[in-house]
């Protein structure tokens, strides 16, 4: 009798630290500026290979504390590789595009919670999003410089904030993740020009920091040309252009 009794433990010790060490992989696609799961339920220990399939770059990056990650821009059909080490809710994006938003939820090991969970996670998260109500009458006439700057504010607020900050002075929510710092665009010293390259190219391409996105396949002409009217209003006065 005591002699099963000890064997039944060693058999459960040793299924759960099989299914310990038997780590999964998951794979999760960047398709269509969205990721092919709202939400995922991992174990810890598991990790998610995020595989870009779209024919533009990705960044994909989470502040969440139980997984803090930026794993920088990467091309169509690559993938990398993110494993999960402590068991809570962490919220994935992209820095390129706002609205991309996934959940993975990891559990310490119980299967039948994990199932659950995943069904009430499902579809719920981020349901609020904010949208102002903006009318036809706050428009400027459309090719005025004033209606450049008040578009390009919007393609900021949109694309930007992330980073640079709501005021654009580089203290963003995202900005800790980064070494340099996204640059403080009050006090920019940069021209026109070199705005429009490092916004097109990123910064890996002008050697500067690889967290700078490129942004030529993402944003029109228009809009580029507009954020530059936007960056040019809200510069300091007391900056002398390059
Ligand atoms: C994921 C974070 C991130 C996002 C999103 C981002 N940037 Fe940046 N940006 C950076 C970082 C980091 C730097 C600093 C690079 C360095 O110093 O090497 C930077 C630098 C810049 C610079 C150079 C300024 C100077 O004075 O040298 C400009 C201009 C700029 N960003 C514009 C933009 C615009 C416009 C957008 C939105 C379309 C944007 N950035 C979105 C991270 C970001
Ligand atoms: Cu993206």
């Amino acid at each position: 009798m005591q002699n099963r009794g000890v064997s039944n433990f060693v058999f459960i010790l040793g299924a759960t630290m099989a299914s310990v060490i038997h780590a999964k992989d998951f794979e999760v696609a960047q398709k269509d500026k969205k990721f092919s799961q709202k939400a995922l339920t991992v174990n810890v220990g598991d990790a998610v290979n995020f595989k870009n399939e779209d024919p533009f770059v990705h960044n994909i990056f989470s502040l969440s504390d139980t997984k803090t990650f930026d794993l920088g821009s990467y091309p169509q059909g690559q993938a990398k590789k993110v494993t999960f080490d402590k068991p809570g809710t962490v919220e994935i994006e992209c820095s390129i595009h706002p609205d991309m938003k996934m959940i993975v939820e990891v559990k310490k090991m119980n299967k039948a919670i994990v199932a659950l969970a995943t069904l009430l996670i499902g579809g719920q998260l981020f349901a609020a999003e904010v949208k102002s109500s903006v009318s036809d009458a706050d428009f400027p006439a459309k090719n005025s410089p004033e209606a450049a700057i008040y578009r390009g504010s919007i393609v900021f607020h949109y694309y930007c904030e992330l980073c640079h900050g709501v005021k654009a002075d580089g203290a963003g929510r995202a900005a800790k993740l980064y070494n340099p710092k996204p640059a403080n665009l009050v006090m920019s010293d940069k021209n026109d020009a070199y705005k429009e390259l490092i916004i097109r190219r990123g910064g890996k391409a002008l050697a500067r920091s690889e967290f700078m996105p490129p942004w030529d396949k993402e944003l029109t002409n228009e809009q580029i040309s507009d954020v530059i009217a936007f960056l040019g209003s809200i510069r300091s006065p007391t900056i002398e252009v390059k």
